[in-house]
């Protein structure tokens, strides 16, 4: 039997198979700017100043197209057993009255979803993307009602943003009255595409539902006050909650959305008992695809840095987002997004390479200065932030100062160092303790590095954000196993400094992730399968049932040399420095 995984991201539709062994079988993707031109999207999507929208006709081509790609090439459609899959987040379609029925009347016979379901079945023919802007009045309006960027976190798991579904439909409802009136359903992408492969509207999942700025996560429903706001003055709160399918599919309550719709059986030949689970949002997805545990946490070193971490402290804060966990109960998934990462570091690569020279993207001189032992930088931090900064949230900026070593206090602020090498040091160290530093409250204590904290020794309160911790803190929570992901994961002197800031207890990895979405929808599939048929026991949970299975050649040990406790434990006098430079920016 077959597991398929979808992944609808900006840019392109992904379908993925695997066996019952985990190996994937079949791979096809239809790129939207390529395959699709005839929407004559950028990059997947229109934009117009802060509008970013995407057209819903678009995706059920696609999804046509990838199925078609997938028939093509002699795939055994008949002996898929489950589905499940992420989508990008945030974005919303809106259904117009009469689309269930549309829906359930599909007919292989009356031509493509796009000819049977556009534009009758939708009251909007766009979904806003979660590149939009255009929300700034809405996230201040629903952010004062429930008293402010704090309180919005400590409900919902993240403060206001704009690009969250909440403030989107608040602002539609607003401006486009006809269009919210007309609408009967409400769907997040990801239950949007559930949704059509199972022939009906089906609720959202709650997840993804976590990126709404709707959701109350330690209640585990559909917050009022906030519903209310959103919902316009001609609707209330609970025309909205109906139009958004009432109360999310809970993901400690897995099962089954149904069997695929007779639309796709007609037409692709799957087997019409072929299940679909639910979909979720695609960094939900990702954290699906590796066999993850409790304090694990994923670095990925892109343009920007996406931290996400495995926790079951709930630990909310206005400068991250907390959802809970799509397969284990009680869990939930941080995500803390730094926009500066590889463009910063490549800025200071340059200056290392110098101009006029061919060295271009060369990475050896970076690198060999990074890895330089005799390169004392111990009494030396940086921030370079070229673009503003989420996490802390400031603007464009670069700061140097030195520090004293024993008391933490800054000596000087610096316009250089003493050459460009140190900042090739400075730069990454400082990049992953901030990281670390973020992580460390959602990780659970341990011992572990009390040895490096002298009972005599002061621990004083640090600052960071919105926390206020102790050091000790800072200097005793440490990752359980750090993956990295990403371009910049392959450069092994970057992922080495990462590696040793971080402090990862039991081992650092490194994996290519280019199907991680669609092939934690894949796994999903698979194990939601036989949980829900009984065919594994109650007690082979996702995360077991992952580790137990897992293709451990798709993971990649990263050996660490020396001491890595020690290593760790040295970058444990840059934090309150660094703590102290942060209140300098604005
Ligand atoms: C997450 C976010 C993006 C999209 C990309 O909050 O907005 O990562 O999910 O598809």
């Amino acid at each position: 039997m077959y597991y398929l995984g979808f992944d609808l991201s900006t840019q392109q539709l992904k379908c993925l198979a695997i066996d019952e062994k985990l190996n994937i079988v079949c791979n096809e993707v239809v790129e939207f700017e390529k395959d699709l031109p005839h929407y004559h999207t950028k990059k997947g999507v229109y934009s117009r100043g802060d509008v970013v929208d995407c057209p819903v006709g678009m995706w059920l081509e696609a999804l046509d197209l990838v199925l078609k790609k997938f028939a093509d090439s002699g795939f055994d459609m008949g002996s898929v057993g489950a589905m499940s899959g992420s989508c990008q987040q945030h974005g919303s379609v809106y259904w117009k009255n009469g689309a269930q029925k549309m829906l359930e009347m599909l007919n292989a016979k009356d031509g493509d979803l796009v000819q049977q379901l556009c534009p009758e079945a939708f009251s909007r023919e766009t979904a806003p993307n979660w590149q939009d802007h255009s929300t700034e009045d809405q996230c201040k309006k629903l952010e004062s009602i429930v008293g402010g960027p704090e309180e919005m976190a400590q409900i919902t798991g993240s403060r206001a943003h704009f690009r969250f579904t909440g403030p989107q439909i608040m602002k539609i409802a607003e401006q486009e009255p006809a269009a919210y009136k007309e609408t009967e359903s409400i769907s997040l992408v990801s239950s949007f595409l559930t949704s059509i492969l199972c022939g009906k509207i089906v609720p959202l999942e709650e997840a993804d539902a976590c990126g709404m700025n709707l959701y109350d996560i330690p209640a585990r429903k559909y917050n009022e006050q906030l519903t209310q706001a959103a919902a316009p003055k001609y609707d209330s709160a609970a025309g909205l909650l109906k139009r958004l399918g009432g109360q999310v599919v809970k993901c400690d309550e897995p099962a089954s959305m149904g069997s695929v719709s007779s639309y796709f059986v007609d037409k692709y030949g799957f087997n019409k008992d072929c299940e679909i689970f639910p979909f979720t949002g695609d960094n939900l997805a990702t954290i699906c695809s590796l066999p993850l545990e409790k304090n694990d946490v994923l670095v990925s070193l892109g343009t920007s840095t996406t931290v996400l971490v495995i926790t079951d402290q709930y630990h909310p804060s206005p400068n991250y987002h907390l959802f809970i966990h799509p397969t284990i109960p009680k869990y939930y998934m941080g995500m803390i997004c730094f926009s500066n990462g590889s463009l910063a570091r490549e800025k200071i690569r340059d200056a290392i390479n110098g101009s006029g020279g061919d060295s271009g993207n060369d990475w050896t001189r970076f690198n060999a200065a990074l890895l330089d032992d005799s390169l004392d930088n111990s009494n030396e931090l940086g921030v370079y932030f070229p673009l503003g900064e989420i996490v802390p949230s400031v603007k464009a900026v670069t700061k140097r100062i030195t520090f004293d070593e024993n008391t933490g206090e800054i000596i000087e602020y610096r316009e250089n160092f003493d050459n460009p090498k140190h900042d090739a040091k400075n730069i990454v160290e400082s990049q992953a303790l901030s990281a670390r530093i973020r992580v460390t409250p959602l990780l659970n204590g341990s011992d572990t590095g009390r040895k490096f904290q002298s009972k005599t020794e002061p621990d004083p309160d640090v600052s960071f954000d919105y926390d206020n911790l102790k050091l000790s803190d800072y200097t005793t929570k440490r990752p359980n196993r750090v993956y990295f992901v990403g371009g910049a994961s392959k450069n092994d002197a970057i992922v080495k400094v990462f590696a040793e800031v971080m402090g990862a207890r039991n081992g650092n990895y490194r994996l290519e992730t280019p199907n991680s979405c669609a092939l934690g929808g894949c796994f999903k599939a698979l194990w939601l399968h036989k949980y829900a048929s009984g065919n594994i026991s109650r007690s082979t949970t996702f995360d077991k049932f992952l580790a137990e299975n897992f293709p451990k050649k798709e993971l990649e040990c990263i050996n660490i040399a020396g001491d890595i406790d020690e290593k760790w434990a040295s970058y444990n006098k840059k934090i309150a420095p660094l703590s102290r430079l942060e209140a300098t920016l604005d």
